[in-house]
């Protein structure tokens, strides 16, 4: 292509017919026609320059600032600032006054004497200030600090005035709170057991207060603040929000009051942690909320409403089933990297029903239960290998993930929530009820066994293959066959209640043939081993319920004495080998006679371990069944009669 093509208006140009232009090097010119495309160039250059410049005085007449609006404003200041020079058109009165000289009429005279009583109140409120600020000069630091402190108390007090904060939520009726007795046991021996249990409680809420105070957990060792990732990396007093119930219904309502306290000048949810979604569900919504139900204080309801809204963007995924954790200021939301290809987690996104109805009950925004009832009704559609769940779903694709399925550890709530589901809607949500019958009975097909030494146990189904080992977490299914029995389809009402008691006596089993008569995480039924962890990480406590809430379901169905006896076992165990002077923590090892700590005092062990300690030594009139269900992390919510409700955004079909 030629270097310097030329203008369309140079002198002529063109080639010749049938001429070619020369191709010039780079760098090369041909003088004539060089000079006139400079020309030409500088032409275009000063047009430009022109244009430019009427741009610029066009912006300058519309853009610049009206001087005339500030005159006023202006020869204040000037007034005030720069020493007063007497103009030639102006003089000044003794008094003060300004004198217009020369031209000007009456608007101009009246201008003047605004301008001159601006000049006056600028100047008085400078005098003003300048006393003011020696005053303040002459003050102690102790006074001043004291003035500062009484003016921002008054700036937050305005606030609040301008401020009412939230809105109020619709008022709806509360459900009727009953059951909330002292529930003292007529049995001596019980009574000096559940006192022993509640000192222990004041002792692990103590040791909380003074070393880990506002922190999630506690290091009872260390003697200071402790958290996990579940709680994303923030200080949410996980611990305070999970005991709240506990210390209700023990009676211990200073500590109760101390934590209200905490929860209306501290907890915020605005800050910026990546919390799991079912962790912070079951723990502090539960919490909140069965907290609220008892106590009838509003902060905690709406604490519960606050935080539910920064968990809803974890729903925004293309299926609805939501992430595993999400920003609670950013509301980005993504799934564990352990997990397989990518996928949520039954037992999380399984484990949200009780709390997001009851949010839809308090609040009227039937969003929390359309959300739920949308990840009900996406499983239902599904496929499932020999009719059990997997543990994993692709919340992009809506697939399974790995064919993983096990009542314990990443299944196990999924099913506890299908029962409760239909509990907690005074049994009127039947759509739960039979898709809990139909999970239980698969489970009970491919999963559940009997051990050569007569052990009912629960395995592991992976990948068409059964694993015959069962998790500490999956010792809840005692008391979740338990509490399904009544109901149950064909009248097996009596075989459920047999299986729980079966597998209560397998954990118990679990326990007894430890050192310190504390379970193991996992134990297998295998090559001879008969309830007994083998691998050394699979061999700690870490303060974990699920064995104690067996045995109190199966108390309150039976009241076999031996229940009681196994409870006490794991107290006095707990209270032996996991007590220390700053709280309670986890062993290592419970088939070694000098185990180690792990150093944490778990919020669970006060939310539930405890606490189902000490309903097992109360009579049954404290939080009876009949009136309340108990979420995965031991907070009672109340029975909504659902049948006398209609909740927001429920079609009248799925009641
Ligand atoms: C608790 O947070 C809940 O019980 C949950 O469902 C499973 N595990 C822990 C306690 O072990």
């Amino acid at each position: 292509a030629p270097v310097n093509p030329p203008l369309p208006c140079s002198p002529d140009p063109s080639p010749e017919p049938g001429r070619r232009i020369p191709t010039l090097s780079p760098g090369a010119s041909s003088f004539p026609h060089h000079r006139a495309t400079l020309r030409l160039s500088e032409k275009f250059i000063l047009l430009l320059i022109l244009s430019a410049f009427i741009t610029l005085c066009f912006g300058a007449f519309f853009f610049l600032p009206d001087n005339s609006k500030h005159k006023r404003f202006d020869l204040g200041l000037e007034d005030v600032l720069i020493p007063h020079i007497d103009s030639p058109k102006e003089g000044k009165h003794a008094s003060g006054q300004v004198v217009i000289h020369g031209q000007g009429g009456h608007d101009e005279h009246r201008h003047r004497e605004e301008e001159e009583s601006l000049r006056d109140k600028i100047r008085a409120d400078h005098e003003r200030a300048l006393q003011e600020a020696k005053e303040k000069l002459r003050k102690s630091r102790d006074e001043l600090r004291a003035e500062i402190q009484t003016e921002k108390n008054k700036v937050v007090e305005d606030l609040k005035k301008k401020d009412p904060g939230p809105k109020p939520l619709p008022p709806v009726p509360m459900p009727k709170v009953v059951g909330v007795s002292d529930g003292e046991p007529p049995e001596p021996d019980a009574k000096e057991k559940r006192d022993k249990i509640r000192e222990m409680m004041k002792h692990a809420w103590d040791s909380y207060r003074q070393y880990g105070w506002g922190h999630n957990e506690l290091k009872p060792l260390a003697k200071k603040g402790h958290s996990t990732n579940i709680f994303g990396n923030s200080q949410l007093g996980a611990t305070i929000v999970d005991a709240l119930d506990t210390l209700y219904i023990m009676g211990l309502h200073d500590e109760f009051k101390d934590g209200q306290e905490w929860i209306e000048q501290n907890l915020d949810f605005g800050v910026n942690a990546e919390v799991s979604v079912f962790e912070v569900n079951i723990r502090f919504i539960g919490g909140l909320l069965a907290a609220y139900y008892l106590s009838g204080q509003e902060v905690f309801k709406l604490k519960a409403v606050q935080l539910a809204e920064k968990l809803l963007p974890a729903f925004n995924t293309p299926t609805g089933i939501p992430w595993a954790m999400v920003n609670l200021k950013s509301g980005v939301g993504r799934n564990w990297g352990w997990a397989s290809a990518g996928s949520s987690i039954l037992a999380e996104f399984g484990t949200l029903h009780m709390e997001f109805v009851h949010l839809t009950y308090l609040t009227g925004n039937p969003a929390y239960y359309q959300k739920v009832m949308h990840i009900r009704k996406l499983l239902a559609k599904m496929d499932r290998p020999n009719g059990l769940y997997p543990n994993y779903l692709n919340p992009r694709t809506g697939r399974w993930g790995q064919h993983h399925t096990s009542v314990g550890g990443l299944g196990d709530s999924f099913y506890e929530y299908l029962l409760k589901a239909w509990l907690m809607s005074d049994k009127t949500d039947t759509e739960a009820r039979k898709t809990y019958d139909d999970a239980i009975e698969a489970i009970e097909r491919h999963l559940i066994r009997k051990s050569n030494g007569g052990l009912t146990f629960i395995g592991e189904w992976k990948n068409g293959h059964l694993e015959r080992k069962m998790g500490h977490l999956a010792c809840f299914a005692g008391g979740m066959f338990a509490l399904g029995a009544d109901g149950s389809p064909d009248d097996k009402a009596g075989h459920y209640l047999q299986l729980g008691a079966e597998i209560a006596h397998t954990c118990h089993e679990s326990y007894d043939r430890t050192v310190l008569k504390l379970g193991p995480e996992a134990f297998k039924f295998d090559s001879g081993l008969e309830a007994v962890a083998v691998r050394q990480n699979e061999k700690y406590y870490i303060l974990r319920p699920e064995v104690i809430e067996t045995y109190w379901y199966m108390w309150r169905f039976t009241h076999d004495p031996k229940y009681r006896q196994w409870g006490w076992e794991a107290a006095q165990a707990i209270d032996k080998y996991c007590r220390v002077s700053g709280g309670f923590s986890g062993v290592k090892d419970v088939y070694s006679s000098n185990p180690t700590y792990d150093d944490v005092q778990q919020s669970f062990f006060l939310a539930e371990t405890l606490k189902y300690l000490y309903l097992l030594f109360s009579s049954d009139d404290l939080m009876p069944l009949e009136n309340w269900v108990f979420n995965t992390e031991a907070h009672p919510l109340p029975v909504l009669h659902l049948g006398n409700i209609t909740l927001p955004g429920s079609e009248p079909a799925q009641r």
